[in-house]
């Protein structure tokens, strides 16, 4: 029987993980929300885990009276989800949402547990550290978003076989073809209006602005050792193609299925195995066309800016993601409109500080002062 950690388990991917779970009998040891108390109470009741973290006092105090018949030990706050990270098991599930992701990451790599990551974020701001760190302690760490999955799988018996090209696939988002005028119009309702795929709140803005795709770029050259030049984003509006891979003879391998979380999901935890899924299965008839465009990166400029973040490196793409996290909360907020995400965005690239040097500290006092530079834009 598999044991797993489930750090995010509220959200949409935690939630599925813990279906995949049920499904296959897996012995859950750990859960984390933000303050999701309610569902947590339910997760807890249902997979009797010894652990459990939440992020706020409030919510700590909510569930210690909750489960006080049960025995469940509870953490709280970034060093709690260390602790849940670090509990030995066959894998760690992260599907935390942001940066706040990275630091679990790297507890379970220390651990020596195996990772099945969702939070693109610990790619996109610690990608050199990361993969230094799993290579070390042999630590697998296995995709999970369904365009890295595809990749991955893409390149199962490939070992020793060049990439030539990664080719991602986009949905291209609810505003595919708007214009610049047309986005200085758009609602958060709009925005929060996925046409594929069904998500959280900053992943589905994520991906309408296309940031989604610039952080999974990045997200790509770390997990596939490739330059980013390798990797072309394709708009493919009907999210059949989850990515492909092109080798140095030119035969491209694609992987295809249903938009559905849960075969990525399932697959990190079955792989290298496959089983049965309670997913629905693909019929190209019923799909009839599939179709492919290049991006427009003048009106949809955070996908640019993503480029532009990994060529540089260093704590560029910290910059990038720490910026657009901070906007973003503030879009959700109503504090800002759609448009000014990547005004700010870019903003940051120019004037935060920059440096080649990535560790722990820099990547901890970067994220401050991105994060400091888009309030302050937002209140001037
Ligand atoms: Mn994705």
């Amino acid at each position: 029987m598999k044991e797993i950690v489930v750090l995010g388990s509220t959200g949409s991917i935690g939630t599925q993980t813990l279906d995949v779970a049920r499904m296959h009998g897996y012995k859950v040891k750990a859960l984390s929300a933000n303050s999701s108390v309610k569902l947590l109470e339910k997760q807890a009741r249902e997979f009797v885990p010894e652990f459990i973290c939440v992020r706020t006092d409030e919510a700590y105090s909510d569930l210690k009276t909750r489960l006080a018949d049960m025995n469940i030990k509870l953490f709280k706050g970034d060093d709690g989800l260390c602790e849940l990270a670090s509990v030995k098991c066959d894998m760690v599930v992260n599907s935390v949402v942001g940066m706040v992701g990275l630091r679990p990451t790297l507890a379970a790599i220390e651990a020596g547990n195996d990772i099945g990551l969702a939070n693109k974020e610990t790619m996109v701001v610690g990608g050199s550290i990361v993969t230094k760190a799993a290579a070390e302690k042999n630590v697998k760490i296995l995709p999970i978003d369904s365009e890295h999955s595809a990749i991955f799988q893409c390149l199962m018996g490939n070992n020793d076989n060049k990439i030539e090209k990664i080719i991602l696939t986009a949905s291209g988002g609810p505003f595919y073809g708007y214009t610049n005028e047309q986005l200085k119009m758009v609602t958060k309702e709009q925005a929060l209006k996925h046409p594929n795929w069904s998500m959280g709140q900053k992943i589905t803005t994520d991906s309408a602005t296309l940031m989604n795709k610039g952080l999974e770029l990045i997200e790509a050259v770390w997990f596939f050792g490739v330059k980013p030049e390798q990797v072309e984003v394709t708009v493919h509006r009907q999210s059949i193609i989850h990515s492909a891979v092109e080798f140095e003879d030119g035969a491209v391998i694609a992987q295809l299925g249903v938009p559905d979380m849960k075969i990525p999901i399932q697959f990190a935890l079955t792989y290298p195995r496959r089983y049965k899924s309670c997913s629905d299965k693909l019929s190209l008839f019923d799909v009839g066309t599939l179709t492919f465009a290049k991006p427009d990166e003048d009106t949809f400029r955070c996908l640019k800016f993503a480029k532009q973040a990994i060529s540089e490196g260093g704590n560029v793409p910290c910059i990038l993601n720490s910026a657009n996290e901070a906007a973003v909360d503030a879009f959700l907020k109503d504090r800002i409109s759609f448009y000014m995400i990547p005004e700010l965005v870019g903003d940051a690239l120019q004037c935060v500080e920059k440096t080649g040097e990535l560790t722990l500290e820099t990547i901890i006092s970067t994220d401050a002062a991105a994060r400091a530079f888009v309030e302050e834009r937002i209140r001037a």
